[in-house]
C-alpha cells in the first residue's frame, strides 16, 4: 500500500474489480441505503421509511443549497489541482466523486459537533466555513494546518492514516465526561465525527478506536468513505466482507449507504449523530462511493485501474444525480445555475490570486508551538538556528577573503 505500487503493482483491474451493477454496492453486492436513484427518482421502499423522514424538511431551496455546496467543492478541487500543476502547491488530494458523502454528512452536523477529517474532506471543510485558501496552506507547505480548529470545530487534516480515529474517540470520551451528551438540550448535546477511508479500516488505530468507542459508549460517528481505492489497492485487498460489517463485530450499529446520494448520506448521518448526542454511543457508516480522480497529484491511476471502471462511475457522478432530482421535481432554475457558475468562477479566481500570494513563514516560527509555555531547550535551539540562518546572509571576513 505505497505510492510505489503504482509503478510495481500493475494488476488487471478488471479481474479484481469487475464493473458494478447499477444500484447495488459492489462486488459483494451488499444492499445500500439509497433515497435517490442515479436518474433522480426518490426511492420509497419500506427500508427507507425512517430515513425519508429525516430529509423531508429539505425543500427545493435547501436541495439547491446542497447542489451549490457540491459544485463549489468540485471547483475548489479543480482549481487546486491546476495550482499544483503550475507548481503553486506541493501536493493535492482531490475529493472528486465524494462530494455527496461529504456534503450530505457535513450538512447534518450541528455547530457544536466536532470533526476529525483525513486529508480530502474539502466538502466538509466547506460546510464548516473554513476559508478555501486556508485549506490549501498545508498543501502549499507554508503551514502545518491552516486554520484554528476551535474556530470551526474541525481538527486539522491528518495524513497519518487512521490515527485521527483515535483522536476522535478520545475527544468524544471527553465530551461525554464533560456532560455534553444526553442532556436533551439540542443546543448543548454534541457528537464527534471522524472521516477515514476504506484503506484506513485495515489500520490498527481504527480498530483500536472502534474498541474504545464501543466499550465506552463514546458519542462518535465513524464515517468511512469507501471510495474503492487505497492509492492503488482495491477494497478487495482490505476486506472479505462489506466494510460496514466490521462495525458490527465491535458491537457498533452500522449502516451502508450510497455515498453518491447526498440525501441518503444526510439521513444516515443525522440518525447516527442523534444516537451519539442522546447517549446511544457510536455508529459506523460505510458510504460507498468512488474516487473519481487520482489518489493525489503524485499518482497516476491509469497504471492500476481500467478506463471502463472510471467511465462507469463518471456516469454516476453525485452532482449529476442531484441535478437530475432537482429537474425531476421542478426545482431546477436556470438563473440559479447561471449565478452558481459565476460564483464558482469567482471562487477559482480568488483561489488563484490568494494561493500565489501565500508567502513562506519565517523559519524561526517552527519553534513557536513546540510547547505551550516557554522552554529553555527550545529557546537555545531557536537562538542557534537564528545564528545559523544568519551565516548564509553575511559571509564572515574570513570567508570573504
Ligand atoms: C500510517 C500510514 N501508512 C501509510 C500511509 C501512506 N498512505 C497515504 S494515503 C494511503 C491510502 C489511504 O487509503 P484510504 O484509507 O482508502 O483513503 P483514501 O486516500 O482513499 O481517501 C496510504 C497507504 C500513511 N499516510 N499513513
Ligand atoms: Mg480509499
Amino acid at each position: 500500500m505505497t505510492e510505489n505500487d503504482a509503478r510495481t503493482g500493475v494488476r488487471d483491474a478488471a479481474s479484481t474489480h469487475p464493473d458494478l451493477p447499477d444500484v447495488a454496492g459492489g462486488p459483494d453486492d451488499a444492499p445500500l441505503l439509497q433515497l435517490v436513484t442515479p436518474a433522480g427518482a426518490r426511492v420509497t421502499t419500506p427500508e427507507t421509511d425512517g430515513y425519508r423522514e429525516r430529509v423531508a424538511h429539505l425543500d427545493a431551496a435547501a436541495l439547491r443549497g446542497l447542489y451549490r455546496d457540491m459544485v463549489l467543492t468540485r471547483r475548489f478541487d479543480d482549481e487546486a489541482t491546476s495550482l499544483q500543476r503550475q507548481g503553486e502547491l506541493g501536493l493535492f488530494a482531490q475529493a472528486k466523486g465524494q462530494e455527496a458523502a461529504q456534503i450530505g454528512s457535513g450538512r447534518a452536523l450541528a455547530p457544536q459537533d466536532y470533526v476529525f477529517p483525513s486529508y480530502r474532506e474539502h466538502g466538509v471543510s466547506h460546510v464548516r466555513g473554513i476559508d478555501p485558501t486556508a485549506r490549501l496552506r498545508l498543501f502549499r507547505g507554508v503551514d502545518h494546518g491552516g486554520w484554528d480548529p476551535t474556530a470551526h470545530n474541525v481538527h486539522l487534516y491528518t495524513l497519518v492514516i487512521g490515527s485521527h480515529a483515535l483522536h476522535a474517540t478520545g475527544y468524544a470520551m471527553g465530551v461525554q465526561r464533560d456532560g455534553l451528551v444526553g442532556s436533551g438540550d439540542p443546543e448543548r448535546d454534541a457528537a464527534v465525527v471522524t472521516y477515514f477511508g476504506d484503506g484506513a479500516t485495515s489500520q490498527g488505530d481504527v480498530n483500536e478506536a472502534l474498541v474504545f468507542a464501543a466499550v465506552n459508549n463514546a458519542p462518535v460517528v465513524f464515517f468511512c468513505q469507501n471510495n474503492q481505492w487505497a492509492i492503488s489497492e482495491p477494497t478487495s485487498r482490505q476486506t472479505r466482507v462489506p466494510l460496514y460489517r466490521r462495525g458490527g463485530g465491535f458491537g457498533i450499529p452500522s449502516v451502508r449507504v450510497d455515498g453518491n446520494d447526498v440525501l441518503a448520506c444526510y439521513a444516515v448521518t443525522a440518525e447516527a449523530l442523534e444516537r451519539a448526542r442522546s447517549g446511544g454511543g457510536p455508529t459506523f457508516v460505510e458510504a460507498f462511493t468512488y474516487r473519481m480522480g487520482a489518489h493525489t497529484t503524485s499518482d497516476d491511476p491509469t497504471k492500476y485501474r481500467s478506463r471502463a471502471q472510471e467511465d462507469y462511475w463518471r456516469r454516476r457522478d453525485p452532482i449529476d444525480r442531484l441535478e437530475n432530482l432537482l429537474r425531476a421535481e421542478g426545482a431546477w432554475d436556470d438563473a440559479f445555475a447561471a449565478d452558481l457558475a459565476a460564483e464558482a468562477d469567482a471562487l477559482g479566481e480568488r483561489l488563484r490570486e490568494e494561493v500565489r500570494a501565500l508567502a513562506a513563514p519565517d523559519p524561526a516560527s517552527m519553534f513557536d508551538h513546540v510547547y505551550a509555555t516557554p522552554n529553555a531547550v527550545v529557546e537555545r535551539e531557536k537562538a542557534w538556528f537564528a545564528e545559523y540562518q544568519q551565516s548564509f546572509e553575511e559571509p564572515t571576513a574570513e570567508v570573504a577573503r
